[in-house]
């Protein structure tokens, strides 16, 4: 896959800005470079050092298309390992496009999405985990994806994974030597070491599948459901937690018809809130379709808010409990706040009765915005942050959580193997193929069509 091209692309966001960076990269870069780029004082920049910047102008047969600054990476200390070019110009898009354009006459071509990390993985710069958190960074719009991220960049992640498949390889060798001597029926591998060393590892892996549904969450954002009658004020408490008018809020029953979702970051988490159709039943199409919207939204929800009308609470009697104890039954593993809305509306007498009707009640008023930071709170104690502060690692990559499953089971197999004396030759194949699970995260085992889908998702210049 290593290919010889010299690859150029914006590296910047598309469009004007103050400054735009065209990155080039290859054996040829710093010629081609050169080729189109007079540098004030006169230098020659194919015989200046590594890591210089140079002032100077891109020319294009006489004519000069810009003033830039010309950033040097000679040999294997730059970003992709090969030689680069970084030339930071105006950031008109005209002459963005006529200094493409030139190098691309001048014998560079476009490069593809994620061909710069590409070569930064082939040519040994970081491996493949690393690499793919190179787009999650990019990606990462709050605190705890961005400390995932970066974590992971740094290597967390597949040191703890490259260790173990050492350890793992040299019991392989140690089994698979014992091939060669079956006859005299002798062990080299240390069956006892070797027990610890699956149970470690075992231990390692089912750790890092845990941390998966944390990770998951974090990367996408954890989706709750705000769901209840008609006209309890689930829109005006979605436009409460935003601070934004997102959805329409009035006194007819059955205003929202369609799920409104949106996004918030609290304390560096992000939360996707979904306001749904009010639950009520109803002759109106367009609204039974959005009620039924609103169950597969509960059902999709890592956490169900159930708002109703505190103000109501008397002429709900025991209807309350019914329609709570409801979700519960339906929704047994889902943590579920319930909210008492409009508590503007109440007495305090009425507060305090209400509270011992339903001890785990939340009361708040939306309108008024009293309580929205109590359920901010209360929604936070729901994710388990104790991985994240702790710094451990955590696995937020499908690919990773998949190829994890796949090690754990074969390591499973081996440790059978192990407590049932199996014979070295089946031992060898099951150590074999845990191997190349671990390897498939690092990248120690590719394929073309592995790199090719991991690499289209990056951005093209990345
Ligand atoms: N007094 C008081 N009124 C509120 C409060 N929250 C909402 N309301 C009012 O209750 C009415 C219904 O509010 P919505 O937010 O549209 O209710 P909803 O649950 O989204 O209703 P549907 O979309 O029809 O299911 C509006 O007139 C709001 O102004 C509150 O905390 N106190
Ligand atoms: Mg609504």
């Amino acid at each position: 896959m290593i290919s010889n091209d010299t690859i150029v692309a914006l590296a910047t966001p598309s469009g004007a800005g103050a400054i735009a960076v065209i990155r080039i990269s290859g054996k040829e870069a710093i010629t081609i470079a050169s080729s189109v780029f007079q540098s004030v004082s006169g230098k020659d920049i194919t015989k200046q050092r590594t890591h210089t910047l140079h002032l100077g102008h891109i020319v294009d047969d006489n004519k000069v298309l810009d003033q830039v600054l010309l950033s040097l990476f000679k040999g294997t200390n730059s970003y992709t390992g090969e030689n680069t070019v970084e030339i930071s110009c105006h950031g008109s898009t005209y002459i963005q496009q006529q200094i493409i354009q030139l190098l691309l006459r001048k014998g560079c071509r476009m490069a593809q999405a994620g061909e710069f990390t590409l070569r930064s993985f082939l040519n040994g710069k970081m491996d493949l985990s690393q690499a793919e958190a190179v787009a999650d960074l990019i990606a990462s719009d709050n605190e705890a994806s961005h400390q995932i991220a970066m974590q992971q960049m740094r290597g967390g992640f597949s040191n703890e994974i490259a260790k173990l498949r050492e350890e793992l390889l040299n019991f392989a060798s140690l089994i698979e030597l014992e091939l060669d001597f079956a006859e005299e029926d002798v062990e080299f591998a240390d069956r006892t070491a070797f027990h610890e060393l699956v149970n470690r590892i075992e231990f390692v892996l089912k750790r890092l599948i845990d941390s998966f549904a944390v990770g998951n969450v974090i990367k996408n954002g954890i989706p709750v459901a705000i769901v209840g009658e008609p006209n309890v004020g689930k829109s005006t408490l979605l436009n409460a937690l935003l601070n934004e008018e997102r959805a329409i809020v009035s006194d007819i029953a059955g205003t929202t018809r369609d799920t409104i979702e949106d996004e918030l970051v609290i304390d560096g988490i992000g939360f996707r809130f979904i306001d749904t159709a009010g639950i009520r039943d109803t002759q109106d199409v367009v609204e039974s379709i959005g009620i039924k919207k609103t169950f597969e939204k509960m059902e999709q929800a890592q956490v169900v808010v159930y708002l109703f009308d505190s103000s109501e609470y008397k002429a709900l009697g025991s209807q309350l409990q019914t329609e709570i104890q409801k979700i519960k039954n339906q929704f047994p593993l889902k943590p579920l706040v319930i909210i008492g809305n409009k508590a503007d509306k109440l007495t305090d007498t009425e507060v305090a009765e209400l509270k011992t009707l339903i001890p785990e009640i939340l009361l708040i008023s939306a309108k008024e915005k009293l309580g929205v930071d109590e359920l901010k709170k209360e929604l936070l104690s729901f994710v388990n942050t104790g991985a994240l502060r702790n710094n451990e690692t955590i696995v937020t990559n499908t690919r990773h959580y998949d190829s994890l499953l796949k090690a754990l089971e074969e390591i499973q197999k081996v440790k059978w193997g192990l407590q049932n004396n199996l014979s070295s030759d089946l031992m060898a194949i099951d150590i074999r193929q845990a191997l190349y699970y671990f390897g498939e995260i690092t990248g120690q085992v590719t394929n073309d069509e592995l790199l090719g889908n991991i690499f289209a998702n990056f951005c093209i210049g990345k």
